[in-house]
């Protein structure tokens, strides 16, 4: 038996998850659920650190309310951002988020070209990479890099509050484009062609290592639990709980949606790269071939703009009944999900109409409407990379494991069949809480490897074929 926190932090929300490990199963109970920690400021949006850091110990309070004793716990999150600390370990500024406006200002001056950047990184050339932000901060705000010690992406610096630690996860670190993907550390030959800090960054720990033990006033309660590095990244914890082994690919329908295939070794031929695909990290060396595209944060938007319109309130149940009701008037209606209108639209409603208009497509006006373009788009694209991925890899892809909240939703994973012409299987909804635990269970011994955890979550968890 063993119980461990899973703590979960999406660019949306974060979530708390209590894992319970017994008679070779694994259970998860939602135990916290929280958001807000995304704030709008002058310059653009930014994270607000101490709302997170409230989220994350109302969690542990929570959890020191459930159970007498805790084996571990496990932190993931988005990533691609940082915060940066001081001298005296504290926070030097209010982190940017990745759709500021610095990110797409670093990457249009980037001295590199980007085969350059790739064919060492590997990552998927992206403005809101973090290799975009903080050029742009070096560039802009220097004085603030000199006032730093320690740069940490966000898994990474709730570990450090929670443990006093200074450590670099690798799944999340390979999101900043710094990483050397075949030496699986910081690229020195970045920092210097850059003229970034690397005096910055931390050692670099891998998925299911001790990160550390929890401190202070939150070991009062729990004791000196130990804080497990997980896959911190949280795609990366995603995938590590699905079932891939019959080679099929994946697609994550969270904020973003996340098409990709589990590989060996990273795929540095740069085809990949102009294709719009990158590689990203997983557990047990593991690495994906994978394309980024935006998500259902746009239908996140719609529904906070319809409501603001309205006055009402509006459920995404509400949204679904009126993409029924819409499909069967006008069923064609389809944004282009990788116009760069959407980058941070300040008119949600207004980007979805003028995306439809610019893909040959009739403007919709109803809420309904609105939301089908959007499914239709991320549908079409989503099956688009598919038969990429089958050109690059020159392999038929057997299936297509869907998972994250937007696999709840029948709309979508039915248009993601049709596009994509594959057998869908949907997988867990809360993926990466999933595959959080099951590095903790790595950690602590419990499970001997990845698809035995893998296993596990299959026999846990209700999966289904999409008939
Ligand atoms: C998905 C994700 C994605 C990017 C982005 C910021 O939640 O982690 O892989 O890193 O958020």
């Amino acid at each position: 038996m063993a119980r461990c926190l899973v703590l979960d932090l999406g660019a949306g929300s974060g979530r708390a998850m209590l894992a319970t490990f017994e008679n070779r199963r694994l259970r998860l109970d939602e135990i916290h659920r929280f958001d807000g920690y995304a704030v709008e400021r002058d310059d653009g949006p930014h994270w607000c650190l101490s709302r997170l850091f409230d989220g994350v110990e109302e969690s542990l309070r929570r959890c020191s309310a459930a159970v007498s004793s805790l084996d571990s716990i496990g932190v993931d999150s988005w990533g691609l951002d940082y915060a940066l600390l001081d001298h005296a370990g504290g926070i030097v500024e209010e982190p940017c988020h990745y759709r500021h406006p610095r990110s797409q200002r670093g990457r249009d001056a980037l001295p590199l070209a980007p085969e350059e950047l790739y064919a060492i990184s590997g990552a998927q050339d992206l403005p809101v990479n973090t290799i975009c932000q903080l050029f742009d901060q070096s560039r802009h705000a220097s004085g603030t890099l000199a006032r730093s010690r320690n740069l940490l992406m966000m898994a990474d610096i709730v570990n450090h509050h929670l443990t006093g630690r200074l450590r670099s996860e690798l799944t999340l670190a390979r999101t900043s484009g710094l990483v050397d993907a075949r030496t699986e550390d910081w690229s020195a030959e970045l920092c210097q062609r850059l003229g970034l800090p690397q005096r910055l960054l931390q050692p670099i720990i891998r998925p299911a290592e001790v990160y550390g033990r929890l401190r202070g006033e939150f070991a009062d309660r729990l004791g000196p639990v130990p804080v497990i590095s997980v896959a911190a990244h949280d795609t990366a914890s995603a995938v590590a709980a699905l079932d891939l082994a019959d080679g099929g690919g994946f697609v994550i329908c969270g904020s973003w949606s996340l098409i990709g295939l589990e590989r060996r070794a990273p795929d540095l031929d740069d085809a990949v790269r102009a294709a719009g695909f990158g590689n990203e990290g997983g557990v047990d060396g593991r690495t994906f071939l994978i394309k980024s595209l935006n998500g259902l944060h746009l239908i996140q938007k719609l529904r906070a703009a319809w409501q603001q319109r309205d006055g009402r309130p509006v459920t995404f149940a509400g949204i679904a009944d009126q993409v029924m009701e819409a499909a069967r008037l006008d069923d064609t209606p389809a944004i282009d999900p990788s116009d760069p209108l959407f980058f941070n639209p300040p008119d949600i409603i207004e980007a979805i109409r003028r995306s439809c208009a610019r893909n040959g497509t009739f403007p919709p006006y109803d809420l309904g409407g609105l939301a089908l373009a959007v499914y239709n788009g991320l549908a079409s694209e989503i099956g688009s990379a598919v038969r990429v991925i089958e050109q690059l890899t020159g392999r038929v892809l057997p299936s297509l494991t869907l998972c994250g909240g937007g696999a709840q939703d029948a709309i979508l994973c039915d248009r993601i069949a049709a596009c994509s012409a594959k057998a869908v299987r949907i997988g867990p909804i809360e993926a990466s809480s999933w595959g959080n635990a099951l590095v903790q269970l790595l950690g602590l011994g419990q499970i001997k490897s990845l698809e035995e955890g893998r296993a596990l979550v299959e026999r846990s968890v209700d999966i289904r074929n999409l008939v």
